[in-house]
């Protein structure tokens, strides 16, 4: 890589620049001048630091479940996605914390450009798969918000971590940081439905609608109870790996 902007970055905080230009929208414009060329080759020099990190832990989810499937013949994981967040998300999230709009500001305060979610069946595959994942050596444990245990007044449920996981580029070792969230096929159901819901901003929830949602999440959260109640009957999972 001719001009690695990672480097720089680390190397000279001064080099900080501006990744968005102010104005109306600027975000949201292609390129059109050579400047603006290069200003986008560094920006997506900077996300495929935040994909590597991404891809890294995908390696490491998919290794602990066949291993955990060869052991004890079912997956802990039900289901794993990452995503990268979009610019225009990154922008609104900066703007919104009144944050500069420069890559030092991003990757100093911006915690969750790159994003795993694993889905599993059980309250205790939550926990398992957390712990396994951050007793790796090249990965760190930076924050945690247990939402399991203390769920949001929404209703809403999960285990979020921010992680920092070593990736070996060709020239540098760098700890990339990623958001983690952790939650049952249930607390998906809720999560994702609610997501779809409030998606659009100017819908307008009435108490009423407000008391249903979390109505339908203590409902979910009874089934996982249920259901950890049978797994544990059946020694399908082990109960001591209940909550942290
Ligand atoms: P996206 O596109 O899903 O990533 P922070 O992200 O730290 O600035 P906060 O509120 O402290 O903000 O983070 P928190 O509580 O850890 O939640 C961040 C993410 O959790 C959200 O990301 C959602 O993905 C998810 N989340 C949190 N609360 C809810 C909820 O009530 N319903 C649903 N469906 N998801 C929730 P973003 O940033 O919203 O966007």
């Amino acid at each position: 890589m001719s001009t690695n902007i990672l480097k720089k970055l680390w190397n000279n905080k001064k080099d900080d620049q501006t990744f968005v230009e102010l104005g109306e929208e600027p975000e949201l414009r292609l390129p059109q001048t050579n400047d603006e060329l290069d200003l986008d080759k560094q920006y997506k020099q900077i996300m495929f630091f935040y994909e590597s990190g991404a891809h890294q832990l995908m390696a490491k989810l998919e290794i602990l479940n066949k291993e955990f499937q060869f052991c004890n013949d079912r997956n802990p994981i039900e289901n794993v996605k990452s995503r990268i967040k979009t610019r225009e998300s990154i922008v609104r999230k900066m703007k919104k914390q009144g944050l500069p709009l420069t890559y030092n500001h991003m990757m100093n305060q911006i915690r969750d450009i790159a994003g795993v979610r694993i889905i599993c069946p059980f309250i205790t595959d939550v926990y398992q798969v957390a712990r396994l994942l951050i007793s790796q050596p090249d990965v760190e444990l930076a924050d945690i918000k247990d939402y399991i245990r203390n769920p949001k007044e929404n209703g809403y449920r999960s285990l979020h971590m921010i992680v920092t996981v070593e990736v070996r580029f060709s020239d540098m070792v760098r700890k990339v940081p990623v958001e983690i969230q952790l939650r049952t096929i249930a607390m998906n159901f809720w999560a994702s439905t609610e997501h779809q819901l409030r998606y659009k901003k100017e819908r307008i929830f009435t108490d009423e609608m407000h008391r249903q949602l979390k109505e339908c999440a203590d409902i979910m959260a009874e089934a996982d109870e249920k259901m950890q109640k049978l797994a544990e009957n059946l020694n399908v999972s082990d109960v001591e790996n209940l909550y942290w």
